[in-house]
């Protein structure tokens, strides 16, 4: 007798084991009139629907056809900040530039000001709200970054709701430590001292088991390639793995550093060189790419997604999800900013927010396939197949979604031709 049993898939989509890295991206397991069951949280049994009509489980679930998939995976999120930055709308409509918005002590700076202000218990309330948000758009599990303290306290802070929130919530968060995000201003012209103040961090954090990855912003005015080595060598020293946010605006070769650290991602890469690309094909860096960040800051030239598979690099897609460069959570609609401003196929799209992306926050043996044994996070989406998504863009077509067996969200009808109006009686 199993927990619960989705029969009638029209289409079950199984990624294969990853980390895929390019040809193997192209490729995608997708069945047809399948079923599927769960127990104790775990896949327990895949199978054709006709074999499923012998089983007995608690709950059955009719997919009347539609498709079933892994949970998403959302490898590079900001998820926890205080206040919001719609003032900023302004400035770029009027051609201000994100990084200038950031030398007059705006953006990353302003969402600082309001982080340290706010109480633990504040930002976990907010967190939690969105987290819920994010499951119901089909994301299972997610990393969480800090980087909005630039101080220990607040940066602590951070880290400590994003613990908390993996703790009490159903869904899986993995912690990454970004104290090296912008500059604070009690610290200009001091970089290298700021950056060794965030070293002087990470054995606290390793303590305290607060975070497992670290990351840093080399960006032209925030850090260097120098800086950026140095504290990727310092966390590695202490056993985190890292990643970076590189080359998105400036090329200044991020992506050749991750791979040469061997860092698990190297985030963003719309400024990549042709080496930095052909690095990614030997190396064992993740591209994630995010291209809700190019679209969000109004620009035409997003990552070479193309190049970068078709030289045989694993790429992953993620939100980017924060309050000033890319205000979504909704991992659909990259989807389709991927297939329409990248060309990225709806195979290599599926892998890239499934079992690349685990890859890309080392969760690769636990999340982003469907196969017995592992953790039930599954998407039943009210779509007919998996190319539909990208397709049909901007919407939320979760229908509902497990996480390790358990419903965590589930779509109810809209009451548009149901309500009782006033004076019908009810
Ligand atoms: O708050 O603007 N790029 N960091 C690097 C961000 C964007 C987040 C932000
Ligand atoms: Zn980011």
């Amino acid at each position: 007798m199993y927990d619960t049993l989705i029969e009638n898939i029209g289409q079950l989509i199984l990624p294969a084991e990853g980390p895929l890295k390019g040809d193997a991206m192209k490729q995608l397991d997708v069945k047809e009139n399948m079923a599927l069951a769960f127990e104790d949280g775990k896949v327990a049994w895949i199978g054709t629907n006709e074999e499923a009509q012998k089983l007995k489980a608690s709950e059955r679930v009719d997919a009347m056809e539609k498709t079933v998939t892994p949970g998403l995976v959302d490898p590079h999120t900001h998820l926890v900040f205080g206040g919001s930055r719609e003032n900023e709308l302004a400035l770029k409509q009027a051609g201000v530039p994100y990084l200038e918005i950031l030398q007059q002590g705006g953006g990353i700076l302003s969402t600082v000001e309001a982080t340290r202000a706010e109480s633990e218990t504040d930002l976990y309330e907010k967190a939690k709200q969105t987290l819920e948000q994010i499951a119901s758009h089909g994301v299972t599990t997610l990393e969480a970054k800090s980087g909005y303290g630039l101080e220990r306290e607040s940066e602590l802070k951070q880290l400590r709701v994003v613990k908390r929130l993996n703790e009490e919530s159903l869904l899986d968060l993995v912690s990454t430590f970004l104290g090296p995000h912008a500059i604070p201003p009690e610290y200009k012209g001091k970089e290298e001292a700021f950056l060794d103040e965030m070293i002087r961090l990470l054995p606290e954090i390793s303590e305290e088991g607060l975070a497992e990855f670290t990351d840093i912003f080399c960006e032209t005015g925030v850090f260097t390639i120098e800086q950026s080595r140095r504290f990727m060598k310092a966390s590695q020293e202490l056993g985190f793995q890292t990643k970076i946010h590189a080359d998105e605006i400036d090329p200044l070769g991020g992506t050749e550093l991750a791979v040469s650290m061997a860092a698990a991602s190297a985030d963003h890469l719309v400024a990549a060189s042709d080496e930095g690309i052909d690095s990614l094909a030997d190396g064992d860096t993740v591209a994630v790419l995010l291209p809700g960040t190019t679209f969000y800051l109004g620009k035409d030239h997003y990552a070479n997604a193309r190049k970068m598979i078709d030289s045989g690099a694993a790429v992953a897609l993620a939100t980017d999800f924060n309050p000033g460069s890319c205000v979504t959570y909704n991992l659909q609609m990259i989807m389709s900013l991927a297939a329409l401003k990248m060309r990225m196929t709806p195979e290599e799209i599926w892998n890239s927010v499934t079992v690349n992306a685990a890859h890309a926050i080392g969760r690769g043996d636990v999340a982003g396939c469907l196969c017995v044994g592992r953790k039930a996070d599954v998407v039943l989406w009210d779509v007919p197949n998996y190319k539909y998504i990208p397709y049909h863009y901007a919407a939320n077509h979760a229908k509902a979604v497990w996480k390790s067996g358990r419903k965590v969200w589930e779509r109810r009808g809209a009451r548009v031709f149901s309500v009782p109006q006033p004076g019908q009686g009810c």
